[in-house]
């Protein structure tokens, strides 16, 4: 049976929204939703006419993470019944998306509208730029039910914080206000609540306006970057740059910068 979108997404230029859309729920998960949103940005991936994804919430949060009372993890209330794997449900539903996310052909903006917690919190630190009102807030929850930072929580904390500030952040699954956030770098840049929209989309239209292929192959050689030493990143770079040189828009910019004009990237 075919599935009420549990998102909402608009098409303004190159820029694609996406908007969780269970505010009652302060846009927890369900398996439901996760599949739409990968299924989403599957087809974004695909289309030449996306050069920028911003991902938002309807309503006063970002995403709770995790739905607790789906069906998929919810306890059983019969103590003969065997636990839930929730390893299945990362292997099927949060590792997919995650993947997803970080392997997009274009940018893909978090416009944290709100708390992101669990789950929803690592989402969003897996997106390329991460802004944030100033109301919003992340919460490492995993730490209160007795589980893992997962969605690429124990790759990406370390990462961007350093360990001590990621243990932080994990053990002590407090609510870390926006502005603590970008203080510690954990994201990008906090504006006014009432702004938010509007900056993540003027961010976009700048972004989808720009060499997006370069701007792929610079996340995909920042994340593998810390697995390689430093002759074998020098050689990643001379590849990647000699592919990017044959490309379009390294002429494009090359000539808009000698004929001094606006260069109209294309390549994806
Ligand atoms: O099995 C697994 O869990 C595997 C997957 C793991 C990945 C994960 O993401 S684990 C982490 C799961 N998320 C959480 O543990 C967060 C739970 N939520 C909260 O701690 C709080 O709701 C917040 C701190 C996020 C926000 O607090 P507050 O006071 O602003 O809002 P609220 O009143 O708690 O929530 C508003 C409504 O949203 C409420 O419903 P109601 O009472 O008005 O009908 C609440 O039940 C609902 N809600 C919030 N989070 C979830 C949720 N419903 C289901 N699942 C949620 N995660």
């Amino acid at each position: 049976m075919q599935q009420e979108p549990q998102y909402l997404s608009s098409q303004d230029g190159a820029v694609l929204t996406l908007t969780l859309n269970r505010p009652q729920a302060l846009n927890a998960f369900t398996s439901v939703l996760l599949a739409q949103l990968r299924e989403a940005l599957d087809a974004a991936a695909e289309d030449a006419s996306v050069r920028c994804v911003v991902i938002t919430g309807a309503g006063r949060g970002f995403c709770a993470g995790q739905d607790l009372s789906d069906p998929y993890v919810k306890p059983s209330d019969d103590p003969a019944d065997a636990p839930k794997d929730i390893g299945q449900l990362l292997d099927g539903f949060y590792v997919p998306l995650a993947l997803r996310v970080r392997s997009m052909p274009v940018p893909v903006i978090a416009a944290v509208n709100g708390v992101a917690a669990g789950a929803g919190a690592n989402l969003a630190l897996g997106c390329d730029l991460v802004l944030a009102g100033q109301s919003a807030s992340f919460i490492q929850a995993f730490a209160k039910i007795g589980l893992i930072p997962d969605c690429g929580g124990t790759w990406l904390l370390p990462r961007l914080v350093g360990r001590a500030r990621a243990l932080q952040l994990a053990l002590l699954g407090e609510k870390l206000p926006a502005a603590e956030a970008q203080a510690m770098g954990l994201i990008y840049q906090v504006v006014a609540d009432e702004d938010l929209a509007a900056t993540a989309q003027a961010l976009a239209q700048r972004l989808s306006q720009s060499p997006v292929r370069a701007m792929a192959q610079t996340r995909r050689l920042f994340d593998q970057a810390g697995l390689l030493d430093f002759d074998e990143a020098l050689k990643q770079e001379g590849l990647t740059q000699s592919q990017l040189g044959f490309g379009d828009d390294y002429q494009e910019g090359v000539n808009a910068f000698l004929q001094k004009r606006k260069p109209v990237f294309k390549d994806r």
